[in-house]
C-alpha cells in the first residue's frame, strides 16, 4: 500500500487539483456527480437478476442498436446526475439522438460531457463486465448561455479529463487528468470509492491481443499481417471479452493491445469517436499508451456527427505503433 492508498475520491481530487491554476472544485464536484452514478448503476448492474433489468426494452437506439432495460437506466441516471449541479451544459449520450442541454431551471456550467452509460450491453443478460465510459471537455461558449454542437464537436485533445467506470468482480472507476490514471475500487458496504491503483501506467511489454477474429476474413492485409506476426513471435496470449472497457481495463494493467480494425463493409469501424475512442485513447496516453485509427491519433481527429465512429487501435505504445505501421503499409 502506498500512502495514498485507501484514501477516499473526493479527498484524493480536493489534494490533487488543489495544484491546478483556477481550480474552483467544481471538478471535483462534476466527479462526484460522476461517481453517485457509477454507484446508482452499479447496484442496479448486480442485482439485474432479481429487479426485472434484464433483456431489452423494446426499443431501438440512434445507432440501429436493441436497448437493453439497463441502457436505458443508466443513461437515465447519467443524465439527471449531471444536469442540476450547475457544473455541466450540456451531455452526449450513445443513448441520445442529440445533445441533452441542462434544462434551463438549472445553471449552463462549464463542462460538456460525453457518454456512453452502459457499454458492452450484448453481455449484461450473461454477467460478463460491462462499463461506462466518459469524456469531459470543457465548454467554448459561455457558462451560463445554452451551449451549442460546437461545444462537443471537437478534436480529442480538447479533452480536460476522461474515465470509465468498469462493473465486474468489483466496481472500479479509474481516471485520467492531466495528472495521471488513477483507479479507485467501490466499497459497497460504505458506499465510497477508495484509491486502490494509483499512478497506473501500461507494462512495459504487450502480451495481450485483442481482435474479434471472427472477422477474419474481413480484415485488410495489414490487419492479418500483425496478427500473424503476434501469433508467430510467441510470448501473446488472445483475449477478447467482447466488452470494450472490459478488454481496455486488462490490457492497461497487463499490457496489450485491442483491435477494431475497419472492415470491407464498415470501413469507419464499429466503435464511436466521441464516447469511446476519444476517452479511452486519453486515459492510453496518460498512462504511457497510444491510440490510433489504424493511421493517425486518435485524439487528432475532430468528429464531424455526435456518433461517429472510427476503426480504433488502442493500448501499449509499441504494439499500437507495430500494428498500426501495418496498416498503413498496407496502403502504401
Ligand atoms: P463485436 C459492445 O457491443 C461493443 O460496442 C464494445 O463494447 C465491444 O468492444 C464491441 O462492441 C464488440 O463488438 O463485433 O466484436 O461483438
Amino acid at each position: 500500500m502506498t500512502p495514498q492508498e485507501g484514501i477516499p475520491l473526493d479527498r484524493f481530487l480536493t489534494e490533487t487539483l488543489r495544484e491546478y491554476p483556477g481550480a474552483t472544485g467544481t471538478f471535483v464536484d462534476l466527479m462526484q456527480s460522476i461517481a453517485l452514478a457509477g454507484k446508482l448503476i452499479s447496484s442496479r448492474v448486480n442485482r439485474a437478476g432479481l429487479s426485472g433489468m434484464l433483456g431489452a426494452t423494446g426499443s431501438t437506439n440512434v445507432q440501429g442498436e436493441r436497448v437493453q432495460k439497463l441502457d436505458a437506466y443508466a443513461n437515465d441516471v447519467f443524465i439527471r446526475a449531471l444536469e442540476h449541479r450547475g457544473h455541466t451544459c450540456m451531455i452526449v449520450s450513445e443513448e441520445e439522438g442529440g445533445v441533452v442541454r441542462v434544462p434551463e431551471q438549472w445553471h449552463s456550467g462549464r463542462y460538456v460531457v460525453a457518454v456512453d452509460p452502459l457499454d458492452g450491453s450484448t453481455n449484461i443478460d450473461v454477467n460478463a463486465t460491462i462499463g461506462t465510459i466518459f469524456a469531459i471537455f470543457r465548454r467554448i461558449s459561455e457558462e451560463g448561455t445554452p451551449a451549442g454542437d460546437a461545444d462537443a464537436l471537437r478534436p480529442g485533445t480538447d479533452q480536460v479529463a476522461a474515465g470509465y467506470l468498469i462493473y465486474g468482480s468489483g466496481t472500479v472507476l479509474v481516471l485520467a487528468t492531466e495528472q495521471g490514471v488513477h483507479g479507485f475500487t467501490l466499497d459497497p458496504l460504505v458506499g465510497e470509492f477508495f484509491l486502490s491503483h494509483p499512478n497506473i501506467r501500461y507494462p512495459e511489454r504487450a502480451q495481450i491481443f485483442s481482435i474479434n477474429e471472427a472477422y477474419a476474413h474481413e480484415w485488410t492485409p495489414g490487419v492479418r499481417e500483425y496478427v500473424d506476426t503476434c501469433k508467430a513471435e510467441g510470448g501473446w496470449t488472445a483475449r477478447y471479452i467482447g466488452s470494450l472497457v472490459a478488454d481496455f481495463h486488462r490490457n492497461l494493467l497487463r499490457g496489450g493491445v485491442f483491435l477494431y480494425p475497419g472492415t470491407v463493409d464498415k470501413p469507419e469501424g464499429k466503435l464511436r469517436l466521441l464516447y469511446e475512442a476519444f476517452p479511452l485513447a486519453y486515459i492510453a496516453e496518460r498512462a504511457g499508451g497510444a491510440a490510433t485509427d489504424g493511421r493517425s491519433r486518435i485524439l487528432d481527429i475532430t468528429p464531424t456527427e455526435l456518433h461517429d465512429r472510427t476503426p480504433l487501435v488502442i493500448g501499449s505504445a509499441d504494439a499500437v505503433q507495430a500494428a498500426t505501421a501495418r496498416m498503413v503499409g498496407q496502403t502504401e
